[in-house]
């Protein structure tokens, strides 16, 4: 594939913030791909815009004159190309943009979808977990956890998309008997959102969950509740509200919800520089049964903190988020080097996403163990149903 014509724009994204599109043409198709964007961002992400989407686009669009007819064959070629534009040029979600319009413009020349292009050999689907409660920075006065996600144990993705709704509209129903605020509110990400403490949500959870063979998840976010040293959770039970938690404190309250609730994942329990609580928690999480203990924040997709984390075993999976470090041929050896240590690793979107469904064919491409989609909203479903049009080789 050469790119004949490149083009960057300046779209919406479903958060009503601008983002960046790229188009790239060549003598046979025009691929096209979008930048997601994060609310709960790490100090670590890569700058998103140079200054903002309209100077990164206008920077953009000048480097990517040298990229015109530049030989696109495989994956790797993405090394090639970051060395002609890169996060420092342009910033990141311009990066991103190009390199899913590239590979979608190079499965459309070679006729195959974009998965078989990365991997001819994929075979398992990833599991999902399904964000289906939610607070902290992705919504106003709801939870203090940014998510609570269920996971399924199904025995196909339809099935498990197919469960994972069911069980979205039995908690909108809980929520509405046992809520008296309940206004079937909406996070970023599309979850519901309710005015209960954390406690009662995680319970009404755990029950419907239960019932449908599916396992639940959490992401605390938890630098989200981090203010000056402290964990401010501010209506963690019926009894206790307000608490400002020192580390143990907060450790403690994790253990006794995870406990509780049957966590099966944790995702960011602590904040973003806590390499040794991290560890901490991940020893005690994992004494007795196994959990995953995930870093978001505390990796942001980048290697050399991963390879931190793995020497101080902090964690026991790792989400890979693209933009996070504003390069698809880093997130790809983020991925690849969480496998080699036995770390599980997380496809994830951002709570400002597109349509764009590359992630699904990036997450069976690189045969990515689990995903973190939402479950509600056109930039959600889109991953979802693509993932189901893969499996039913469509
Ligand atoms: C997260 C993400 C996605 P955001 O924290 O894991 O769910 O949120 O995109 O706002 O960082
Ligand atoms: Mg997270």
């Amino acid at each position: 594939m050469k790119p004949t014509g490149i083009r960057a724009i300046k779209v919406l994204n479903s958060l009503a913030r601008p983002t960046i599109a790229v188009r790239v043409k060549t003598s046979m198709c025009e691929g096209w791909g979008s930048a997601p964007s994060g609310t709960s961002k790490s100090s670590f992400e890569a700058v998103e815009f140079i200054q903002n989407a309209d100077l990164s686009i206008e920077l953009f669009n000048n480097y990517a004159k040298k990229l015109i007819d530049f030989n696109f064959q495989n994956f790797d070629d993405f090394e090639e190309v970051e060395k002609i534009i890169n996060v420092g040029n342009a910033g990141g979600s311009a990066v991103i943009a190009l390199e899913y319009a590239m590979l979608n413009a190079l499965a459309q020349e070679r006729k195959r979808p974009l998965w078989k292009v990365l991997n001819p050999n994929a075979k398992a689907f990833p599991r999902i977990l399904a964000n289906v409660v939610g607070g902290g920075q992705h919504a106003t006065n709801s939870i203090d956890i940014q998510e609570i996600l269920v996971a399924p144990k199904a025995k196909s993705i339809s099935e498990a998309v197919f469960t994972a709704s069911e069980i979205y509209h039995k908690i909108r129903f809980e929520l509405a008997k046992k809520d008296k605020h309940f206004l079937s509110g909406r996070t970023a990400e599309g979850a519901w959102t309710t005015s209960l403490p954390d406690e009662t949500a995680l319970e009404i959870v755990d029950r419907i969950a239960g019932r449908h063979k599916s396992e639940i998840g959490i992401d605390m976010a938890a630098t989200s509740l981090f203010v000056r040293g402290k964990y401010l959770w501010r209506n963690f039970s019926r009894q206790q509200k307000g608490i400002h938690a020192d580390e143990k404190k907060h450790i403690e309250l994790m253990e006794q919800i995870s406990n509780r609730f049957h966590l099966f994942y944790i995702e960011d329990p602590l904040h973003q520089d806590s390499y040794k609580a991290f560890s901490d928690f991940n020893k005690a999480s994992n004494k007795y049964s196994r959990k995953l203990v995930c870093g978001d924040d505390l990796i942001s997709t980048n290697l050399s903190r991963l390879k931190v984390a793995v020497e101080q075993n902090s964690i026991n999976a790792v989400i890979i988020k693209p933009n996070q470090i504003g390069s698809l041929f880093k997130a790809k050896q983020v991925l690849d080097y969480a496998k080699k240590k036995d770390i599980i690793p997380v496809l994830s979107h951002r709570s400002g996403e597109t349509n764009d469904s590359i992630l699904a064919q990036l997450a069976f491409g690189w045969q990515a163990p689990f995903v973190k989609f939402g479950l509600a909203g056109g930039e959600r479903t889109a991953k979802l149903n693509e993932l189901i049009k893969i499996e039913q080789n469509l």
